[in-house]
């Protein structure tokens, strides 16, 4: 075995990224998606320098408990809510993420759920491969117009300014909040207007969903707050299952309190609630927002700049450019 530091990698990525690792580490990358248990990642990072992971790997005191050796853990998703950061940050560990490389392809896929839900594409498309189609019925198949519509958006950093930059081209205006209000020139620049939340839900047409799972946001979109949205009003949430309350969501949609509903997370993926993929008014899609050719190499190459960062290499040595604990390294 060679003396160099060894790194992880938990799922299949881009080999001709995770290469620029190999003058420095000795690499093992996990050859097929899979799910590991708490006593499963404890023993694959025990022994190891660094580690790649993903939203699947939930990591805290009990996986890194063995580990001693471990100085990094990148996360390959900008959402880190897989990872107990304190607990990382007792240990000594730095941990990053893949903060800003996606937000345009997540705002798009947010558009691309928006407007395929207004339209009811994924009814439209399945009742034409099952072979239903003969004539198009000149009143049948009507969706929604975007035009004039608010769109609203809970949670307003990166990704959601970037969602609310398109709306322009839509002709809609824009509403958000957020825990913090944006400086007025980023207000400007996205054209959306700061309100209290309980407004946010009663005048929104297309609620839109882009603020991380926290304790503090864990079904932030509940019961109570889908009696306030307008009945005709239209969900989306590209951020996180657990931000809204799935069972609430299928009743609310079930007893026709909503519109619509679309998403690409849920609360306990790789399961759906059942009721949800009964109804023919929600759209879904299994966790892909940031899933383009692109911006997927983009978050390789930037977890993989954060573990050479952090051992003194590459462009960024010595200072991992999406560390989200840098306090570890200070001490
Ligand atoms: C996932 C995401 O990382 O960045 C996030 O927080 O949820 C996604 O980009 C991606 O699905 C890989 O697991």
């Amino acid at each position: 075995m060679s003396g160099k530091p060894r790194v992880w990698v938990s799922r299949p990525t881009f080999a001709d990224i995770v290469a620029r690792l190999e003058p420095y580490f000795e690499v093992t990358e996990e050859p097929v998606e899979q799910v590991f248990s708490g006593a499963e990642l404890a023993a694959r990072l025990a022994g190891q320098d660094a580690a790649i992971v993903g939203l699947k790997e939930r990591i805290g005191a009990a996986e890194v408990a063995a580990a001693t050796r471990l100085r990094i853990v990148a996360n390959l998703g900008v959402g880190y809510d897989n990872l107990d950061l304190a607990a990382l940050s007792a240990a000594g560990i730095a941990a990053s993420n893949t903060a800003d490389v996606l937000n345009e392809s997540v705002a798009d896929y947010a558009w691309a759920m928006m407007l395929g839900v207004a339209r009811r594409m994924n009814a439209a498309e399945r009742w034409l491969r099952e072979g239903h189609w003969h004539a198009t019925e000149f009143t049948a198949w009507l969706g929604l117009d975007m035009r004039g519509r608010t769109l609203g958006i809970l949670g307003m950093g990166r990704i959601g300014q970037a969602i609310a930059r398109r709306a322009a081209g839509f002709g809609m205006p824009v509403i958000y909040h957020n825990r913090s209000r944006l400086p007025a020139g980023d207000e400007r620049e996205c054209h959306a207007g700061y309100v209290d939340k309980e407004r946010l839900l009663r005048e929104s047409d297309f609620l839109m969903l882009a603020l991380p799972l926290t304790a503090q946001t864990r079904h932030a979109i509940g019961a109570a707050e889908l009696a306030l949205m307008k009945p005709s009003a239209v969900l989306v949430n590209v951020a996180r299952g657990g931000v809204v309350d799935d069972a609430a969501l299928a009743s609310a949609l079930r007893q026709q309190r909503l519109a619509a509903a679309a998403l690409d997370v849920f609360e306990g993926e790789p399961l759906v609630h059942p009721d949800l993929l009964r109804q023919d008014n929600v759209l879904l899609s299994p966790h892909i927002a940031s899933a383009s050719r692109d911006t997927r190499r983009a978050m390789t190459a930037l977890a993989v700049d954060n573990v050479l960062a952090l051992f003194g290499h590459g462009p960024h040595a010595g200072r991992p450019p999406t560390i989200l604990n840098p306090h570890v390294l200070a001490s």
